[in-house]
């Protein structure tokens, strides 16, 4: 059986909402054309509430794939409701997420019969006489998915091709959180291990066996690591291989320009022939122009301008821009304000110039009264002496 994975659809996406419809729609059909069924992962949808216009959105990009003269068939799904048989299992992941027992978007799109959702739920699909077992778990808290396996506790299915799919960061490919999942600790004895959430296009082992992830069809992130093309996989279940496809999807540039000891004519200059190199090559790409270095002087990052380059979209991050000048103000003020003081005498400070404005007249020193309500005893210990003290 020939799989298409593809995931991360992202509908609705506000920043690229033409292309993430448009880029579905592209690999939806081409995965109808190339495959025998079609697996997603997870974030079809950007949203947890999608507008009923971003619905719909979701429900043309399926339907428009609803003529496919697919060969494969789902003809069991065991833990959920199943109302079609059209062979595109899915799960709903971080981005469309909710509570237990409440419908998500990817329900809604199941319920209309435009797909079958996997979640905690395993499908079998059959072509011919080979049968394939997905076993799907949509995207949860990254701490509670251990706990998730564990009381689901998937298990591949004797006699046929079994799948794990997922939408979960995975230690080894973000290795940032101790609650992210290690590949080695995924259910043991399935022949192709598949996940979405992550953005950019991942192959590796899991168990000796495959695991891929297509990453996402729109661009989200602009990350250096996306500008490769989008695309989805086709998985052979026959010959345990799998290729690439791309769908065209707009190009992403990245460019970093050193601003180090320009004025900001010079650095327009440069922004724009980069911009404009960019959209010579290609057509409308997306690109983020990174500015970084030590800048002349305070005006020059006011002085940036985004240029126009004939249906380029452009970004600038001036984030990397160190601005020597402004640092050195805020290292002044830090020094006046605080100086050789100590925070207890800026506080006592503070106290004795609002207590003057108030026309503070009792007996009591306001330094005094200040190192009883400073005191390490309990609260209302203090309130009572220092009221003691005023009133005496
Ligand atoms: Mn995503």
């Amino acid at each position: 059986m020939r799989i298409a994975i593809l995931s991360d659809l992202h509908i609705g996406y506000e920043r690229f909402r033409e292309d993430a419809f448009s880029q579905a729609g592209t690999a939806l059909e081409m995965a109808a054309k190339e495959a025998d069924a079609i697996l997603i992962p997870g974030d079809i949808f950007d949203y947890r509430h999608p507008k009923p216009d971003v619905i719909a959105e979701g429900m043309i990009a399926f339907k428009r794939i609803s003529g496919a003269a697919f060969k494969a068939r789902v003809i069991k799904l065991e833990g959920r409701e199943k109302y079609t048989d059209r062979p595109i299992v899915a799960i709903p992941g971080t981005h469309e997420r909710r509570a237990d027992g409440e419908i998500d978007a990817v329900d809604l799109l199941s319920l209309s019969g435009l797909l079958v959702n996997a979640n905690k739920a395993m499908a079998v699909i059959e072509k011919g006489d080979e049968k394939v077992c997905v076993y799907g778990i949509g995207g949860v808290a990254e701490e509670r998915f251990r706990e998730t396996i564990k009381a689901l506790n998937p298990r591949p299915v004797e006699g046929a091709f079994n799948i794990f799919f997922f939408h979960q960061s995975i230690y080894e490919t973000l290795p940032f959180s101790s609650d992210f999942i290690h590949i080695e600790e995924l259910p043991i004895g399935f022949d192709l291990y598949v996940c979405g959430h992550i953005h950019s296009r991942y192959e590796g082992k899991c168990h000796g066996k495959d695991l891929l992830i297509p990453g996402s069809t729109v661009l989200t992130q602009l990350k250096e690591g996306e500008q490769e093309e989008k695309g989805f996989f086709i998985y052979d279940t026959e010959s345990r291989s799998y290729s690439f496809l791309g769908i065209g999807s707009r190009k992403f540039v990245n460019i970093s320009i050193d601003v180090s000891g320009k004025d900001a004519g010079k650095i327009n200059g440069e922004i724009e022939r980069a911009v404009a190199d960019a959209a010579g090559k290609f057509e409308r790409p997306v690109v983020r122009v990174a500015l970084a270095g030590e800048a002349k002087d305070r005006l020059v990052q006011a002085s940036i301008r985004t240029p126009e380059a004939g249906g380029a979209a452009v970004e600038i991050s001036k984030s990397g821009i160190k601005n020597v000048e402004a640092e050195a103000i805020a290292e002044e003020i830090r020094e006046e304000r605080l100086g050789e003081v100590s925070i207890k005498e800026l506080g006592m400070k503070i106290f004795l110039s609002r207590l003057k404005e108030k026309g503070y007249q009792m007996s009591i020193d306001p330094v005094e009264l200040l190192e009883i309500l400073d005191s390490e005893e309990g609260k209302e210990k203090v309130v009572s002496k220092a009221i003691e003290a005023l009133l005496t």
